[in-house]
C-alpha cells in the first residue's frame, strides 16, 4: 500500500549514493522531491530524470548543510509556497581519513561535525517546529552501524554517528504527546562515492573497501527509508539496523 503517494520529502545529499537512490525511491511512489546538495549539474540532470519518469513536482537548491541561516532561509520559502515537506531525510554526510586520534587531521574533525551533526541538527531546527505546528511529518536520519560501534581510526566519524543516534532518541522523547515520528536508518557497508570521499580522490584504495564481498547499494537502503516512511501514521521504527549479509558487525566482515 502507498500511504506516501502525493506527499513532500526534503532530501539532503541528493547528489550520490544513499541520498540520490533515496530520491529516486521515493518518486518512483510520487512522492514529490526537494533536493538539496552542492553539486548544481547532478540536481538539475537528477530533477529532469525524476520528472519525466514519474510525474512529480521536484524543486532542487544548491545548498550547504553547515549554513543555518541558510536552513532558515529555506525553510521560511518553503513554508510561504505551501511546501512544507512531509518527510525530512537528513542523510548528508561524510567521513574525512582515516588515522588514530592522535594522529588525526583537526580540520577533517570540524568538517565532519560541521557536516554529520551540525547540519543534521541546523536541517532539523529549521523545517521540525513547521512539523510540530501542523502536528504531523516525519523526520529520517541517516545514522551507521558506526553509530552503534567504533572502529580502529574511526574515531571522530564514529563519534558523529554515535551523535545522530543520541539526537534521535532525544527528538524522539521530545516529540512525544505529537504525531511527528522520528526514525533512523542505520546501514554497514555502502557502496557509494563514501570511500572516494574519505580517502580524498584515491580511487583505488576506495575500491579496496568494496572488494571481495557484496557491500550494500544505495538502492537497498533506499528500499529501507521508504518502507520506514509509508508506515501507518501510528507505527515508528525507531532506529533500523541494514547490513550486508557479509558484514555481521563493525568489526566482522566476510571476505573470499
Ligand atoms: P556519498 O558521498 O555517495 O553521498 C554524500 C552526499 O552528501 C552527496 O550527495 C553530497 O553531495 C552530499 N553532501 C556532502 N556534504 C554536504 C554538505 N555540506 N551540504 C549538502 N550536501 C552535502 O555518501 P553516502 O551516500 O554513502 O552517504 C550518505 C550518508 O550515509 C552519510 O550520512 C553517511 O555517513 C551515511 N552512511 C554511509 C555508509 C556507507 O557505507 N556508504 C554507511 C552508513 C551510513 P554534494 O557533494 O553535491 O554536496
Ligand atoms: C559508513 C560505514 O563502516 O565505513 O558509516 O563507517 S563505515
Amino acid at each position: 500500500m502507498n500511504r506516501i503517494k502525493g506527499r513532500t520529502a526534503l532530501i539532503t545529499g541528493a547528489t550520490a549514493g544513499i541520498g540520490k537512490a533515496c530520491a529516486q525511491a521515493f518518486a518512483a511512489m510520487e512522492v514529490n522531491l526537494i533536493l538539496l546538495a552542492r553539486r548544481e549539474e547532478r540536481l538539475d540532470a537528477l530533477k529532469r530524470e525524476l520528472e519525466r519518469a514519474h510525474g512529480i513536482f521536484v524543486l532542487t537548491k544548491v545548498f550547504d548543510v553547515r549554513s543555518f541561516a541558510a536552513a532558515l532561509e529555506l525553510a521560511a520559502e518553503l513554508e510561504a509556497d505551501g511546501r512544507v515537506p512531509d518527510i525530512l531525510l537528513n542523510n548528508a554526510g561524510k567521513a574525512l581519513g582515516m588515522s588514530k586520534l592522535h594522529e588525526g587531521d583537526v580540520e577533517d574533525w570540524e568538517e565532519m561535525i560541521d557536516t554529520n551533526i551540525k547540519g543534521l541538527l541546523y536541517m532539523t531546527r529549521a523545517i521540525l517546529p513547521m512539523m510540530v505546528a501542523r502536528n504531523s511529518g516525519h523526520v529520517i536520519n541517516i545514522g551507521s552501524i558506526a553509530g552503534h560501534q567504533v572502529y580502529p581510526s574511526g574515531n571522530v566519524y564514529n563519534a558523529t554517528k554515535f551523535a545522530v543516534r543520541a539526537l534521535t532518541e532525544g527528538m524522539n522523547v521530545d516529540l512525544a504527546g505529537t504525531k511527528v515520528r522520528i526514525s533512523s536508518v542505520d546501514p554497514g557497508l555502502v557502496e557509494t562515492e563514501f570511500s572516494e570521499v574519505r580517502f580524498r580522490g584515491d580511487t583505488e584504495r576506495a575500491a579496496t573497501v568494496y572488494e571481495g564481498y557484496t557491500p550494500l547499494r544505495g538502492e537497498d537502503v533506499a528500499e529501507a527509508v521508504v518502507f520506514v516512511a509509508n508506515r501507518p501514521e501510528h507505527v515508528d521504527i525507531l532506529d533500523l539496523v541494514i547490513l550486508p549479509t557479509d558484514q555481521r558487525s563493525a568489526h566482522v566482515l566476510h571476505k573470499a
